[in-house]
């Protein structure tokens, strides 16, 4: 197995995944330049996915399996035993689904991928940042009331996702400290050794040599 990553991207939450489960050492890990989308050794990152994006998997048989949603679950089905995601046809799958696809598509492409495309004009930047992630983060902030985790008791793949969602805030000028909730969360979620060594790995990348 081997994970197409870019220090601190969201493909964080699958390498998050891995260390949960005790798997980092099954997998080998390529590192993307994505603004000009090739790999270390300076090849296409396009042959290996045409979306040029992180993250990417390639599977032991060869097959690439891209998205979030998709790649999380399938690292968290390798290992059921790890809890890592509900099982299929529970309705807690189905909640790790609809969640999945709330940080994906409401929280980091609605609000931080706006934020952060160099060409989205200011005020684009300004709507997402001061209209939409006000309503969108308090969705987050309530699902974690009282709560270690999104879904039951367990850490599960989605929160893997929601980490890598809310490490960016602080840099996207969205104060996490607005939901007590989401900040108590939030540094619950970073205190996990899992987590940290994931976080500290790939911040090291980020340093100039
Ligand atoms: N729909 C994709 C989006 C992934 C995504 O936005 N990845 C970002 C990094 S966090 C990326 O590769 N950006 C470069 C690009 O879009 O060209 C998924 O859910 O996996």
């Amino acid at each position: 197995m081997e994970l197409y990553f870019a220090p601190m991207a969201c493909s964080i939450a699958t390498r998050i995944a891995l260390y949960e489960m005790g798997k980092g050492d099954d997998a080998s890990f390529h590192r993307v330049t994505l603004a000009s989308k090739t790999l270390e050794d300076g090849s296409d990152y396009y042959a290996i996915n045409p979306k040029g994006q992180v993250p990417a998997l390639r599977l032991d048989n060869g097959e690439i399996l891209t998205e979030n949603a998709a790649v999380l679950q399938y690292v968290a089905d390798l290992a059921p035993e790890a809890g890592l995601a509900p099982a299929y046809g529970t309705m807690e799958r189905y909640r790790l689904q609809e969640l999945l696809n709330f940080i994906g598509s409401e929280l980091h492409q609605k609000v931080l991928a706006q934020i952060f495309n160099p060409f989205a004009p200011a005020e684009a930047k300004a709507f997402a940042r001061d209209e939409v992630a006000p309503v969108k983060f308090a969705v987050l902030a309530e699902a974690v009331k009282g709560k270690a985790f999104l879904i039951g008791n367990r850490f599960t793949v989605a929160d893997a996702y929601a980490f890598f969602v809310l490490s960016l805030c602080p840099f996207f000028g969205i104060d996490l400290g607005r939901w007590p909730s989401l900040q108590t969360y939030y540094e619950g979620l970073a205190a996990r050794p899992a987590v940290a060594r994931a976080a500290a790995e790939e911040m090291a990348l980020m340093k100039p040599n």
